[in-house]
């Protein structure tokens, strides 16, 4: 057994494979089931006690060799396998991934803040959960209004005077700017919103917005009207014509709603403006007395405008999308047809 050891040990040194396929058949020639050194393993078993421990080391020494061996050649195949295989051409194009593009909803978002940036207009923005103080209490709204209603509003926490909610507007940032920013205010307030609302193609229960507010001594209506005006030909087209409805909202006196003329049939009346020749895109007004005192800013020394309205219905009307739940979908078809509409 001694020499057959020997030899193995001789013929593993020498051994030598050009593949990975010689490689597996040397494996199999001495360590495979019917291999030598498996072979010798099996004949240990009739070897003589007093040499068990001296052969019993030896074969473990051959066990190991072989092992080392095969690991070695493996090696060596597969290294000499890379260093020739075809090299690289780097100067190969590169493969080309599909590009994606920004959401309809964030490009008309950034067009109508950076419309009013170019007015002169900051940009700020609040946390969407907010507190009841300043989402309705500062904003007028008397203490059984509806929008307070769980019907109406999302609430995080219930059972206490100043309670936590998901904004239903984005207010509560001009209240926030008016706390802490001093006189003369003008600021724009991009958002998410959140309304406890049943989802149809008019409505969802997550929306986002775009409010304004300007605070200054001696502003008017007829201010109010000219911003809006120019920020509707900015948006629509310069020959757009802008006309107000008398509305009602707690936080401003008067109120109105804004509608531009319609961008397809240019006033004659079409399916999207439902034969009337106007487009609903805003409601404004002036910042009522209570609002601007709740702040501690008082009413006869400043006055001020205020307007708001939802980024997907301008985008709708924009692009004529009849149904806001493709802005909430992802479909790809749909986001796509938005890459190159970046400009305003
Ligand atoms: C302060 C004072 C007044 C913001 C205003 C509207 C009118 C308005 C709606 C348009 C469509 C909400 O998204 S919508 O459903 N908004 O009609 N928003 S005036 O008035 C303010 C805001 C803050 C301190």
């Amino acid at each position: 057994m001694k020499e057959a050891i020997e030899q193995i040990m001789k013929e593993l040194a020498g051994l030598k494979a050009a593949s990975q396929k010689e490689v597996e058949e040397a494996r199999i020639r001495f360590l495979g089931k019917k291999g030598e050194v498996t072979a010798l393993m099996e004949q240990f078993r009739t070897v003589a006690p007093e040499l068990k421990r001296e052969y019993g080391q030896k074969l473990n020494e051959l066990k190991k060799a072989a092992n080392a061996r095969i690991e070695e050649l493996k090696f060596s195949v597969e290294e000499s396998e890379v260093a020739q295989a075809p090299k690289e051409d780097l100067s190969m194009p590169g493969d080309s991934f599909p590009l994606g593009s920004r959401h309809p909803v964030s490009i008309v978002r950034q067009q109508i803040v950076d419309i009013f940036r170019k007015f002169g207009y900051d940009v700020a923005e609040g946390p969407e959960i907010e507190d009841d103080y300043h989402v309705f209490e500062a904003l007028n709204f008397p203490p059984n209004h509806p929008a307070r209603e769980m019907q109406d509003t999302f609430f995080v926490s219930t059972g206490h005077v100043n309670p936590l909610l998901l904004r239903t507007h984005t207010s509560s940032v001009q209240v926030r700017t008016m706390e802490k920013q001093p006189l003369p205010i003008r600021v724009v307030c991009p958002g998410r919103v959140f309304r406890n609302e049943a989802i149809s193609a008019r409505a969802h229960c997550i929306f986002h917005q775009v409010e304004g507010l300007y605070i200054d001594k001696d502003v008017t209506f007829a201010d109010l009207k000219q911003a809006i005006l120019l920020f509707a030909r900015e948006m629509f087209g310069p020959e757009t014509q802008i006309r107000m409805r008398p509305s009602y909202f707690p936080f401003t006196e008067p109120s109105a709603e804004v509608d531009v003329s319609c961008n397809i049939c240019h006033g004659k009346g079409c399916n999207i403006c439902k034969g009337t020749g106007w487009l609903e895109i805003m409601g404004c007004g002036m910042v009522d007395p209570n609002v601007l005192k709740a702040s501690g800013i008082d009413p006869n020394e400043y006055s001020g405008f205020a307007f708001g309205m939802g980024v997907e219905r301008i985008a709708m009307l924009k692009w004529q999308v009849n149904d806001l739940r493709h802005y909430f979908e992802n479909d790809m078809r749909f986001l796509g047809e938005f890459a190159t509409a970046t400009e305003v």
